[in-house]
């Protein structure tokens, strides 16, 4: 059986309900299983939630609730939300299940059976927002931070478990450089390559000073380290450790998606636990950047988080998700505003795609009742259509490989713009006044090739605009049932159907 591509986001803390972050990278993870999808992979997209530690304690604590209670209802806010965006995360994994505390046991097990975990004493800085032991270097990095926005820290020393880290400084940095893919962007994993290089110290992975986790076997006064527990949540959901079947058929992971902070955790330390437990290691992880809002940081002091909810609710799951990839470069930062999306939904998709798809499908309702045309001889301004679209398909597939999205859509659109150019130079209405029924059909035919290469390409990123789409083509075939290979056919396949009603795709907004 060939593997399968495992994709993943972080699992998100119920300590918070979800924002724009957790969107982002989900839609992102999306977008690639619907893209290895369409190539014919068998893909296994997870996502989930992280319910342990202090932080969800203590939030629990200050609204009078158990923590369970907490995780159950936020828990819901996030499902609900996938849902909302079209997500089609394959298992939903929290980290509360019997078959992750079964996991983490497992692996904590296996760790200690190969001598890399100690009894000893933590004394130092504990950063309870990131969940995260701060070293004296990373103190100074902390204290420099202005008021307003450093994570508070508190001081700890209690007993406490060790994994030896340290050992594995060599190892990392040899891994790391025989797979130069491992860690991407190149910036990010230069940074990881110098912290490494800067020496690694043996890290705590258990707490006693609080007790909203999952107890070390055999000794539950420590409960194991939130991170511990949380990165543990890949192999759980593939069936570690009991289905060996199932987890060689999909570990280890394609792809972590992470954020730039949580970048160390899963670069640094994931990779480690997996070399001392002797599981293979993921082979790559992708840090993305970080969304500030209206040119500001994104905090709740500020009041300025941006509800999903209330994106999707207002202009709907495929514009929000096309704004998301297109307007920032996946690995960079960007900022959110309501004058850029607006200015792309009208742009772009009123503009440019969907009023190039109710032109097309407006004249062929019109000069041929809704009929599929059939080509004639092509002409070499058809034959430029035609190279094109293959040209872009071929950017695309490059694209996605290298997980740029914005360059994706941003080569469809170029495409698009000059399927648009396409019409007025061929002037369809002109030949149809002249009568020339042959050269119009094979325009109108060079046109709804040309859409329904644009569906295929689309769809991992719009899917329901792209089911849409494809629906008002009239294809009785659907586009869940096409390989992304097809949009490189050019000519060669027949789908048969006829177009019946055109609506609009995408509304223009007032950009007030
Ligand atoms: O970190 N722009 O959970 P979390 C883009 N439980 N991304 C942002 C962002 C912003 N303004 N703010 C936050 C955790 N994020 C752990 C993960 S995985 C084994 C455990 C991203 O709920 C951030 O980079 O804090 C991170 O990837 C996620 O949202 C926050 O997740």
């Amino acid at each position: 059986m060939p593997k399968q591509f495992y994709v993943t986001t972080p699992i998100y803390y119920v300590n918070d309900v979800p924002h724009i972050g957790h969107a982002y990278t989900t839609i992102a993870a999306d977008v690639i299983a619907r893209y290895r999808r369409l190539l014919g992979d068998e893909v296994f997209f997870l996502t989930g939630t992280d319910e342990h530690g202090q932080k969800i304690e203590r939030t629990a604590e200050a609204s009078g609730e158990k923590p369970i209670e907490l995780a159950d209802k936020v828990v819901l806010r996030f499902k609900n939300l996938w849902g909302k965006l079209g997500i089609t995360n394959d298992d939903f994994i929290r980290t509360t299940e019997q078959r992750h505390i079964k996991a983490v046991e497992e692996i904590f097990r296996k760790i200690e059976k190969k001598g890399d975990i100690y009894l000893g004493e933590y004394e130092g800085w504990y950063d309870i927002r990131n969940e995260a032991f701060i070293t004296e270097t990373q103190l100074e990095e902390y204290l420099s931070l202005p008021e307003a926005t450093r994570p508070p820290i508190e001081k700890v020393k209690e007993e406490s478990y060790f994994f030896r880290l340290s050992n594995y400084q060599e190892p990392l940095l040899a891994y790391y450089h025989k797979h130069p893919e491992f860690i991407k962007p190149d910036n990010r994993r230069n940074e990881v390559i110098r912290f490494v290089e800067g020496g690694l110290r043996d890290l705590s992975v258990s707490r006693t000073t609080f007790s909203w986790g999952i107890p070390v076997p055999g000794n539950p006064k420590h409960v194991i380290y939130v991170w511990f527990d949380a990165l543990t949540n890949y192999l759980t959901a593939v069936g570690f450790p009991d289905d060996e079947e199932e987890f060689n058929a999909i570990w280890p992971a394609d792809i972590h998606l992470v954020g730039k902070d949580i970048l160390r955790f899963h670069a640094v330390y994931w990779p480690a636990f997996l070399m001392s437990a002797g599981l293979p290691l993921p082979i790559q992880v992708f840090a993305h950047g970080w969304w500030t809002v209206e040119g500001e940081k994104m905090s709740k002091s500020l009041g300025n988080v941006v509800d999903p909810y209330k994106v999707v609710d207002e202009f709907g799951e495929d514009i929000f998700r096309y704004f998301l990839l297109r307007e920032m470069p996946f690995g960079q930062d960007g900022d959110f505003s309501r004058t850029a999306l607006i200015g792309r939904i009208n742009g772009e998709l009123a503009n440019g795609l969907g009023n190039l798809v109710s032109r097309i499908l407006g004249m062929i309702k019109r000069y041929k009742d809704g009929e599929l045309p059939t080509p004639g001889k092509l002409e070499i301004i058809d034959e430029d259509v035609r190279k094109k679209a293959l040209y872009t398909v071929e950017r695309v597939e490059e694209a996605m490989n290298e997980i740029a999205f914005n360059k994706a859509l941003s080569s469809i659109w170029d495409f698009i713009g000059l399927v648009n150019k396409y019409v007025d130079d061929t002037a369809p209405w002109t030949l149809a006044k002249a009568g020339d029924k042959d050269r119009l059909d094979t325009v109108l035919w060079v046109l709804v090739e040309s859409l329904r290469i644009v569906s295929i390409m689309i769809y991992p990123f719009m899917p329901d605009s792209a089911n849409k789409m494809w629906g008002m083509l009239g294809f009785k075939e659907s586009l869940e049932s096409q390989y992304f290979s097809n949009a490189k056919n050019w000519g060669e396949i027949q789908l048969s159907g006829r177009i019946e009603k055109v609506k609009s795709l995408f509304p223009r907004y007032d950009s007030n």
